[in-house]
């Protein structure tokens, strides 16, 4: 038996055969407002419990309010829509907060498709037994830590854990809450007897569905991620008067160290494996002094934890071997909890699949997703499913991530055919009815 389906198909006032119909123009409203939070040229930055993410958070709250749901943010400041009288609910979520230099549809859109989808729920009173919850997990972008608040939400993180994060400047995370009014409040939680599952719609951040001619992804697994930081221990010193023979340079090292890199992982990684070295820094940092301390940040991806483990085994050996105290020090930490890969939930990637092919016949796919998600927080705990619309030149975490407004729309569409159907087999109404082309 489906995990939704009830024992005794109920009947389900309200429950009409007709067709879920989303409100396109809305839709693309609400997303252009919220782009506005943050504005940066094409792009938004809005990090993590900055004014303007605290702005939009409240401000999404209050779209949530007059769309029907009752509306909180958290301590965390995870903003939920809870429809109100029902016991049983979905939970469509994204995230509202951006990288640094951000695109406007990152997260944001697969919330705004689920304010989109519960208003028109709401609307047309098709469900009065099982609802829609909606939420914008705070903090995916992993301003004080990756899939913070989604995390929190699923009991990961408990406030012992919150209280020793901080940002790369320095700010705490209990500063930015008490900054943002949030502090005193109680943290959300995922509630197992009324969430039944999590779906969650993104952009693909990448350029495989434009690569095939697609418009609609369903989401396969999800890559695990981990990331590390790597340190170099020398000497700092003057860079004219130190003959190169006795110089302990940690820049040097380190470039050295970033350019075996490649040849390193292509020796034990998978075809879709990635590894990206995000950040460097020498210290001091100036043209004449010889860097005495240097470190870098990397970060390796695959759906395969073998393959990761086999990745991280060989970083950690070839760490071993070029350190030497005498000249540089070379040290490895992992700089956040790993998240482990994730899969889909098949039910739900049926669902979704036959969403797709009742509205945008033969131009959708199935995918991995090379991305994280707040969704592989869920996938542990609740039956869990993705759907993807197209990124533009597969541009994403950059001003020029973009996706047309039919695809938006289509997705939006298409996500909430899903959502509709999957809410009638959990009343025990048979799912006859997709919409039409
Ligand atoms: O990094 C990621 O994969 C996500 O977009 N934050
Ligand atoms: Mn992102
Ligand atoms: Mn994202």
């Amino acid at each position: 038996m489906c995990w939704w389906a009830t024992s005794t198909p109920r009947t389900v006032l309200g429950m009409s055969a007709t067709a879920l119909r989303i409100d396109p123009a809305r839709l693309l409203i609400d997303l252009r407002r919220l782009r506005e939070f943050g504005a940066a040229g094409s792009g938004v930055v809005r990090p993590a419990l900055s004014s303007v993410d605290v702005l939009s958070r409240h401000w999404l709250a209050q779209r949530m309010t007059e769309a029907g749901l009752i509306a909180s943010i958290d301590g965390i400041g995870n903003v939920i829509g809870r429809t109100p009288g029902v016991s049983k609910a979905l939970l469509v979520g994204s995230h509202t907060d951006t990288q640094r230099e951000g695109g406007w549809l990152d997260g944001s859109l697969g919330v705004i498709y689920g304010l989109e989808i519960a208003r028109a729920c709401l609307e047309s009173h098709l469900f009065t037994e099982i609802g829609l919850d909606v939420a914008s997990w705070v903090d995916e972008e992993a301003r004080f830590a990756r899939l913070l608040g989604s995390r929190a939400f699923c009991g990961e993180l408990r406030e012992s854990d919150l209280a020793v994060l901080h940002d790369r400047e320095g700010l705490s995370l209990s500063d930015a809450r008490r900054d943002a009014g949030f502090a005193m409040r109680p943290l959300a939680a995922l509630e197992p007897e009324r969430h039944r599952a999590y779906l969650e719609a993104h952009i693909e951040q990448g350029a495989v569905l434009e690569a095939h001619g697609k418009r609609i992804g369903i989401v396969t697994g999800i890559v695990g991620i981990r990331t590390f930081r790597v340190t170099f221990t020398g000497e700092q010193n003057h860079a004219g008067t130190t003959p190169m023979h006795l110089r302990r340079d940690a820049g040097k090292a380190l470039v050295q160290f970033a350019a075996e890199l490649d040849l390193l992982f292509k020796s034990v990684a998978g075809e879709a494996s990635v590894w990206t070295i995000g950040e460097i820094q020498l210290h001091p940092g100036a043209e004449s002094i010889i860097p005495g301390r240097a470190e870098l940040l990397l970060q390796i991806r695959d759906v395969d934890d073998g393959i990761l483990q086999r990745m991280q085994h060989a970083l950690v050996q070839r760490v071993a071997a070029r350190s030497d105290p005498a000249t540089v020090l070379v040290q490895l930490v992992e700089s956040s909890p790993p998240t482990a890969p994730a899969r889909m939930d098949e039910t739900l990637q049926a669902s979704l699949r036959k969403s797709a092919q009742g509205l945008a016949p033969s131009t959708w796919m199935s995918l991995p997703s090379g991305a994280g998600h707040d969704a592989q927080i869920f996938s542990s705990r609740l039956p869990t499913g993705m759907l993807f619309i197209p990124s533009i030149g597969g541009i994403s975490h950059s001003f020029h991530e973009n996706t047309s407004d039919d695809d938006i729309t289509l997705g939006c569409q298409v996500f909430a055919d899903a959502v509709s159907s999957l809410l009638r087999s959990s009343a025990g109404v048979p799912d006859t009815t997709l919409i039409q082309n």
